[in-house]
């Protein structure tokens, strides 16, 4: 870990230092899936919900599957170009990704993409606990030194923001499920494990998303 990196009593690592991160620093740290549960409970029109490798699709499935989700299995840094794919195709239905921090690491660039397109049904939550917490905890290059939501910012999704604690997320998710324009919630998590454990099937996992959506196969 390096210098800049504390690390508080639930384990996360903290991005005190984080350029803009004014709000980083403020914000609270808090449980993937409590949040999670909290997210689902606000989805009333079947909303689709991309969850990314690892806990951010274990917290989701354990939150109560729905045939709207899609569980991501394998691949980093592929739940909101995945999500994106969706918004686009289906701009009646809004389409929210989670996305673990080390894995939009891996594929930053794709903010670029959402910025660029601008979908008007699309969110993005960034589940930021500063390490590749599936993999055995290693700290990400990232952590205590960058802002998801300054980066976000300057690649221009104006709508980003770092949740202040469990009521502000609420607010941030209702408000973004309304917005219009591509949101980004950026929130500090523990170092708790993911609850659930999807089933490692990705031909069900398909078939029921793509059922669930409508989609033709
Ligand atoms: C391209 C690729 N590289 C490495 C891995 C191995 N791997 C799987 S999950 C993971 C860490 C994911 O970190 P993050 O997205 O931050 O989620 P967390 O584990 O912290 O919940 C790694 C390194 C992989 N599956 N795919």
């Amino acid at each position: 870990m390096n210098t800049n990196m504390t690390q508080n009593q639930s384990g996360a690592v903290s991005a005190h230092n984080a350029p803009g991160g004014g709000a980083a620093h403020n914000a609270k740290v808090m449980n993937r899936f409590e949040l999670t549960k909290r997210l689902v409970g606000q989805l009333k029109h079947e909303e689709a919900v991309i969850g990314g490798i690892g806990n951010a699709n274990f917290d989701l499935w354990a939150a109560g599957q729905r045939p709207q989700n899609f569980y991501m299995l394998g691949s980093m840094g592929l739940t909101i170009p995945i999500g994106l794919g969706v918004a686009i195709a289906q701009p009646q239905r809004h389409v929210v990704a989670l996305e673990g921090d080390g894995s939009l690491l891996m594929q930053l660039g794709c903010l670029s993409t959402v910025a660029m397109l601008k979908p008007k049904n699309f969110t993005m939550v960034l589940w930021d606990n500063g390490i590749y917490q599936i993999t055995g905890s290693q700290p990400t290059p990232a952590a205590g030194h960058a802002d998801f939501v300054a980066i976000a910012r300057g690649l221009g999704l104006p709508n980003s923001n770092w949740a202040a604690d469990e009521e502000d997320f609420d607010r941030l998710f209702a408000t973004a499920l309304k917005s219009g324009v591509p949101s980004l919630i950026a929130v500090r998590i523990d170092n708790k494990p993911g609850v659930g454990a999807t089933d490692r099937d990705p031909v069900q996992i398909r078939t029921r998303f793509m059922q669930g959506i409508g989609a033709k196969k």
